[in-house]
């Protein structure tokens, strides 16, 4: 162990010639404070807890002390009190999360250590190849790592300083440090953060959580700093194409473009024509632009775009109706088609379809662009063109009934109109007309 940078008040304690001679309490089953029907809410004397027992003090739980954690046990400390210091020997767990060490926390041997919340009076003292990981919570004193231990800060806060000795492997990514940062004797100090600057003495910047860092330094050797200079990564979905649902446009889901980074805490902002947007969102009709940007915890920047299209739609329909609803055999018979476009929007390439139905010929068919042979079989077509919102037109079919009589005679006429302005309800796109046949005229 290495005590030179540690104070005499904590190294008489951690060396246990601190504290006036107490009974021990020997924990080796699981014990929650307050609670316990043997404790009540208090340990008030010096306890050690073995084998594998859990140890939990929560709000109201208070423990005396000194704690020792043996073996591969674990104390929790997720809201009562310490009042004294708690060391980890062999395998021993502490994990901190509320609730309060009034003195300090410390381990000797390769135990692991977290401190997510709640307070430690003095100092946190990493040794004997331990891990520690800091989230949150506050250390008044210094956080001393050393003997080839690990530690990993990513939040919280140390008043005192960051000192770390000999074969010490310390990761700092975020929280708060005050006082001095040393890396000494083959320990090494990996910071990672934005726009970090080192100089002999001093170095400053921010960590990746947002936190500055402004601090003096004993000791550069073993201090690596990680500026993070690597823009994200940002993939957008694919353009969309899709049909209005109304005069106004259509709502529009997109999934939010994925990013990556080589830091946490990347964020996607999507725009259109500079404002943010979110999923899902009203597109009108016509093309629009989206562009998001990926930005990095260290301000880096990456942007992608894609495509809406809201496609216009038109819902033409087509009725027809005969000038018998009874005909001969041998007699014409002339059907009137009438196509309308009801909405919402222009309507592009209409057609207008009309086979001439079996048991009957051509006759005529004013203003077809197609027509069969006078007296053939064939289908009739009409190219409309543009029908706007609300607009009809009326079409004419003459066939010669050719069937016998006391039969039925079936006219199937459809519209269709251009691909680029989809047609909502397909449903009223083909009308047939059946017609009674009676007997030859002839
Ligand atoms: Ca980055
Ligand atoms: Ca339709």
């Amino acid at each position: 162990m290495q005590y030179r940078w540690l104070p005499l008040a904590t190294l008489l304690l951690a060396l246990g010639l601190g504290g006036p001679a107490r009974a021990t309490i020997t924990i080796s089953t699981d014990v929650t404070l307050p609670g316990d029907p043997t404790y009540g809410d208090t340990l008030a004397d010096e306890v050690k807890v073995t084998g594998s027992a859990v140890l939990t003090i929560n709000a109201g739980g208070k423990v005396q002390g000194p704690l020792e954690v043996h073996d591969s046990s674990t104390v929790n400390v997720s809201g009562g009190q310490v009042l004294t210091y708690v060391t980890a020997y062999e395998s021993g767990m502490v994990h901190v999360s509320s609730g309060s060490i009034s003195e300090f926390l410390q381990s000797f041997d390769t135990n692991s250590m977290t401190v997510s919340g709640g307070s430690i009076g003095l100092n946190f003292i990493v040794l004997g190849s331990s891990t520690a990981t800091m989230t949150g919570g506050t250390i008044d004193g210094y956080a001393y790592v050393s003997d080839d231990s690990t530690a990993t800060i990513s939040g919280g806060k140390i008043s005192g300083g960051l000192l770390s000795f000999l074969g010490a492997a310390v990761s700092l990514t975020g929280g708060s440090i005050g006082g001095t940062l040393e890396a000494q004797t083959t320990a090494r100090l990996d910071i990672f953060g934005c726009n970090l600057v080192l100089t002999s003495n001093h170095i400053s910047g921010s960590l990746l959580d947002g936190s500055s860092l402004d601090n003096p330094v004993s000791s550069a050797s073993g201090i690596v700093l990680h500026d993070d200079l690597e823009p994200p990564t940002l993939t957008c979905p694919a353009n969309m194409i899709v049909p209005a649902t109304s005069a106004a446009g259509a709502t529009v889901s997109f999934s939010t473009p994925i990013a990556f980074d080589n830091r946490p805490g990347v964020s996607v902002v999507c725009t259109v024509s500079g404002t943010a947007v979110t999923s899902p969102r009203l597109f009108p009709v016509g093309t629009t632009p989206v562009v998001c940007t990926a930005t990095d915890a260290c301000g880096n920047t990456s942007p992608c775009g894609f495509n809406v299209t809201v496609l216009p739609i038109a819902d033409l329909q087509i009725s027809q109706s005969a000038d018998q609803s009874t005909v001969k055999s041998g007699r014409d018979l002339t059907y009137t088609l009438r196509v309308k476009n009801t909405g919402p929007f222009t309507a592009n390439g209409v057609i207008v379809n009309d086979p001439v139905p079996s048991g009957a010929t051509f006759v005529s068919a004013p203003g077809a662009a197609g027509v069969p042979t006078v007296g053939g079989a064939g289908t009739v077509s009409w190219y409309v063109g543009t029908l706007t919102s609300g607009q009809s037109v009326t079409l004419t079919l003459t066939v010669r009934v050719t069937q016998k009589g006391n039969s039925t005679m079936s006219n199937t006429a459809s519209v269709s109109g251009s691909t680029g302005t989809p047609d909502p309800n397909p449903a009223n796109n083909a009308a047939t007309l059946q017609t009674k046949v009676i007997g030859n005229s002839k």
